[in-house]
């Protein structure tokens, strides 16, 4: 790769002109693939889903198993916490004769298509699996290369006791009720060819050259309204929708999926160097954990955080991705798979801005505004404490039943995913309509609870940091977040101009708030305000660093004394922790600007494990990592960490919180060479950033706003149309300021001596 650029200057042109396409011609394939059939759900099983249904895939030989689910299916009510819910089960039993052989399995995130191929005697089988967001059903397509050859049994097995119906037509239908939501699921059985037969129990196929199965499946959840339940025709909408869908048929479909979801995914490509040769994903990993370095495994998790994303959260549901983004097969399963406030949903959205997933962050703040803007209960939540705006627990279900014990400070750090919203996506209007009124209204059941501390400050009373150690008041967790929260609705407030007089008492407020940030006995971060720290304390939440990431009050660049006390505090955690607690580290490792150690804690959390049991323990066998199907372990299966992961790794090239653009800002040594394009930055910047030899060789920058743009680089580097050069300042990086207009392209070159 190195010298690239001079024998190919059209690529340097490319990559000016043509800006944050995906037409990295040495980009890293981007299929998990396997050369057996999954056996396990949890562990290897594929994940597929259009942010509101979603299936696993076996890909079995003699049998296939398509287990699906509905973010929305949930038992319980608005007064009992209830649990995520199974669906139901596909099963296809084949009439195969003979073992199979050159078997292969994959699921494609570059077009989020899953495939099974594998050959019986003569015969080439071959199964395509994807969930459509515009046509919003799950299809699968079998086919094989002689005409006649398809044939097996169909059965569809409901989660729970609901009535079933199955038609000689191909239509199979489960039906049933929970607590309060009702549910139906409608599988339409398409055979091309051949004759087709249905008994009471199942449906069976027999010579056909092609079968196409549709899934359309819905309840009647409904957010928006008072009681959670829907007031239109879901059930006539079910069946409207698998019309359509076999009248477009599988290619339409699928031509349309593939379209819809490349606008999103295709936004952001990582390049890391050149890879090994191609190897089924479990082999890569495993060796990559052997010590066998390869690019390939780095940015293939990356992806697939973004495949996740694009898989459980989309626009027009307004439900956050849960703690299994929205794949579980279970009816009781860990933690109820449900929404948890004290690290969990704020992880599963921290890669939405950065990596250019804006419009899959919605589901999550339309369900903070809707919570805590239209319902009641957490605002009741918050009378209940004497105090006004809205207040919620740790565990929480689709209902606005929160329980489990308080997480007061959770408001302001939803608020920080509100504000970053519009950091990220300036807009005037959202935050207007959406995002003061969700920030202000955090802020008032603050202003309401704070007390006055011995030393004058103020202070959240009788707080603790997650999960462990006393409650005591002014935790630095709890002052970290409410010091984002005014800090953010100040700046909100002041942007806007229309509520002044509440601004001006919030700042007052604002200027006597204790900020958390204390410097304890062994140079560490003080997690307690009154109790002293244990250096041997390795709890895998490290809540009292909340304010280096992801927020903004601890930074190298800022007031150094407190980075190194984080450093400290960071040290004494240790490099290991649950999927989610080592996910979490990358993403401090990146914002100390320690590439490396980043990228070691990124190795961490890329272990292979097949660890089933709950597991919270911090150590190095733990049992956390990733499954082969590189769903991260908790263990068990929890989401988080994957997109904790790909957020950290966003982090390592690019962070965005001090008002300036800090590109490559942890480079670890194994990235010495490699392209990103396409990633966003707080301001409404877009950046595509190559480098070589560890350092930026050129960047260009999209300005969506318009304003100033403040860049920060370890080198020198310049516009490239030599106008300004960066200065160093005096923590030795150099930074540059330039004016941007709204639409602006702007080059940077690094400035070398050769130049
Ligand atoms: C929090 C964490 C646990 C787990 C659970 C779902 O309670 O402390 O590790 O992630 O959420």
């Amino acid at each position: 790769m190195k010298g690239l650029w001079m024998i190919c200057p059209l690529l340097m042109l490319g990559f000016s002109a043509q800006g944050a396409k995906n037409d990295n011609p040495h980009k890293t394939s981007l299929k998990l693939w396997y050369s057996r059939p999954a056996e396990d759900w949890m562990t290897s099983a594929l994940p597929i889903g259009n942010g509101r249904i979603g299936a696993m895939i076996f890909g079995g030989v003699g049998q296939e198993h398509i287990q699906f689910n509905d973010k929305t299916l949930w038992t319980g009510s608005r007064n009992e916490g209830g649990n995520y819910q199974n669906f139901g089960d596909i099963y296809l039993d084949f009439d195969h004769q003979g073992s199979p052989s050159e078997y292969h399995r994959e699921l494609d995130i570059e077009q989020a298509i899953a495939r099974t191929r594998y050959r019986i005697g003569r015969i080439t089988y071959t199964r395509e699996y994807l969930a459509s967001f515009p046509d919003d059903v799950i299809a699968v397509r079998l086919t094989a290369d002689k005409r006649g050859s398809i044939g097996f049994t169909l059965r569809m097995v409901d989660a729970h006791e609901g009535t079933q119906r199955i038609s000689a037509e191909g239509q199979l239908t489960i039906a049933g009720k929970l607590d309060v939501l009702s549910y139906e699921a409608l599988l339409s059985v398409v055979p091309e060819g051949g004759t087709m037969t249905a008994t009471d129990t199942s449906l069976r196929v027999q010579g056909a050259n092609a079968v196409t199965l549709w899934l359309s499946a819905g309840t009647d959840y409904d957010p928006k309204t008072e009681d959670y339940l829907t007031r239109r025709d879901w059930r006539a909408a079910l069946r409207t929708t698998d019309q359509q869908a076999r009248q477009k048929g599988f290619e339409a479909i699928r031509t349309a999926h593939v379209a819809d979801y490349r606008a999103l995914f295709d936004r952001v490509s990582l390049w890391l160097g050149d890879t090994t040769p191609q190897r089924p994903t479990d082999e890569l990993f495993a060796a990559y954990n052997a010590g066998e370095y390869d690019p390939a495994a780095d940015v293939l998790y990356f992806q697939y955080g973004r495949y996740l994303m694009i898989a459980c959260s989309r626009a027009g549901l307004d439900l956050p991705s849960n703690l299994q983004g929205l794949w579980n097969n279970s009816n009781t399963p860990p933690w109820r798979s449900d929404i948890h406030s004290n690290i969990n949903v704020q992880m599963n959205y921290w890669p939405a801005e950065v990596t250019n997933l804006a419009e899959c962050h919605e589901p999550f703040i339309r369900y903070i505004y809707n919570e805590s803007q239209v319902h009641e209960s957490w605002r009741k939540m918050a009378s209940e404490l004497e105090c006004g705006g809205w207040a919620l627990k740790t565990q929480n279900n689709v209902f606005g039943y929160s329980d489990w014990n308080w997480n007061r400070p959770a408001n302001a750090w939803y608020c920080m995913h509100v504000w970053d919203h519009y950091l990220f996506n300036p807009d005037s209007d959202y935050l207007a309509r959406t995002a003061y009124p969700i920030l202000k209204s955090a802020c008032e059941f603050w202003l309401d609870r704070l007390i006055v501390d011995d030393d004058g400050t103020l202070v959240a009373p009788n707080e603790w940091s997650p999960e462990h150690g006393p409650w005591e008041s002014g935790i630095p967790y709890a002052q970290q977040l409410i010091w984002e929260l005014f800090n953010s609705t100040l700046q909100a407030g002041k942007i806007l101009g229309t509520d002044n007089e509440f601004i001006a008492w919030l700042e007052d407020r604002f200027n006597r708030l204790d900020k958390g940030l204390a410097v304890g006995s062994w140079g560490q971060l003080r997690e307690w305000k009154h109790l002293e720290d244990d250096p041997k304390d390795q709890h895998r939440h490290a809540s009292h660093l909340i304010g280096l990431y992801p927020g903004t009050s601890i930074s190298p660049m800022g007031n150094r004394r407190y980075a190194d006390a984080a450093r400290v505090s960071l040290e004494a955690r240790g490099d290991f922790g649950t999927g989610w607690s080592r996910a979490w580290k990358i993403a401090f490792w990146a914002r100390l600007l320690d590439g490396d150690h980043a990228h070691l804690i990124l190795q961490n959390a890329m272990t292979l494990t097949d660890a089933r049991g709950v597991v919270y323990t911090t150590d190095k066998n733990s049992g956390s990592g990733i499954y082969e199907n590189l769903f991260d372990a908790h263990p068990p299966f929890q989401i988080d960490g994957n997109f904790g992961a790909t957020a950290g790794i966003a982090e390592m090239l690019l962070q965005s919180h001090n008002q300036e653009l800090h590109l490559l800002a942890a480079l670890p040594t194994v990235w010495s060479e490699g392209e990103v394009r396409g990633l966003r930055a707080r301001g409404g910047f877009e950046v595509d950033m190559r480098w070589t030899e560890g350092d930026l060789t050129e960047a260009e920058i999209r300005s969506t706003k318009g304003g100033p743009c403040k860049i920060r680089c370890r080198k020198p580097f310049g516009l490239q149309d030599g106008s300004a050069l960066a200065q160093p300042d005096e923590t030795g990086y150099y930074v540059l300021t330039f004016q941007t207009l709204p639409g602006g392209s702007y080059l940077l070159k690094a400035d070398t001596p050769e130049k």
